[in-house]
């Protein structure tokens, strides 16, 4: 196999994102991959499991894992943080009396050496429904001022309306692809690209 093609491959490779959306039971993360996806958003039962999704999200084929949240269900979420390129955590804004069990399991999850360095978005979400706390208020909640170890973003959103999960996404994108492809990547393909030919092997 020539050097080429073996460029070629790692490219092809580079351009998948591992994402991993977990938070406590109820919140919404099935909903919200749902509806991301286009799909039927009713009676959707609480996940025993787990559901895998592809999205391809402009140069990028994105394969995300929904992991269910109960309770008995969390000691599993270790079995799927390899190679996770961000963590979207997933709120039920409306749940105010389990939004400490939501700060602790955060935090934990966020001590797991195989999750460093992933992005983590946190969707505020079910923000249509009236008297749920605001993201300034689940910032709070959650002490996300104390992260110092992932970037991250809070942003509100509705998995019944829609609001906001293409723009949690794009963020989460763009923040795993600066941070792992554009200056490596980019800079290697410009160097190969501008090379000449006869310095390229194939055989
Ligand atoms: N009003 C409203 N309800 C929502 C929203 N998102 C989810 N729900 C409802 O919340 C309930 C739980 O949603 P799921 O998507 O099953 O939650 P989950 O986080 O996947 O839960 P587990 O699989 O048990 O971890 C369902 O009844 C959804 O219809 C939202 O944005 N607004
Ligand atoms: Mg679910």
């Amino acid at each position: 196999m020539g050097l080429l093609t073996i460029i070629r491959k790692n490219r092809q490779k580079e351009k998948e994102m591992r994402i991993l959306f977990l938070g406590l039971d109820n919140a919404g993360k099935t909903t919200i991959l749902k509806k991301l996806n286009g799909e039927d958003i009713t009676g959707i039962s609480p996940t025993l499991g787990f559901n895998i999704k592809t999205f391809v999200h402009g140069r990028y084929t994105l394969n995300v894992w929904d992991v269910g949240g109960q309770r008995t269900l969390r000691p599993y979420w270790r079995n799927y943080f390899e190679q996770t390129d961000a963590i979207v955590w997933v709120v039920d804004s409306g749940d105010r009396m389990r939004m400490k069990d939501c700060k602790e399991e955060l935090h934990s999850l966020l001590l797991e050496d195989r999750l460093a360095g992933a992005s983590l978005l946190i969707f505020a979400n079910k923000q249509d429904i009236p008297g749920t706390m605001s993201t300034a208020e689940i910032r709070e909640a959650l002490d996300l001022s104390s992260i110092k170890s992932h970037q991250w973003r809070i942003l509100s959103c509705s998995a019944m309306t829609g609001h906001n999960l293409v723009e949690g996404l794009d963020w989460v994108v763009e923040d795993v692809a600066g941070r792992l492809y554009y200056s490596a990547t980019d800079t290697l393909y410009q160097g190969l690209q501008a090379a000449p030919i006869s310095m390229i092997r194939t055989d």
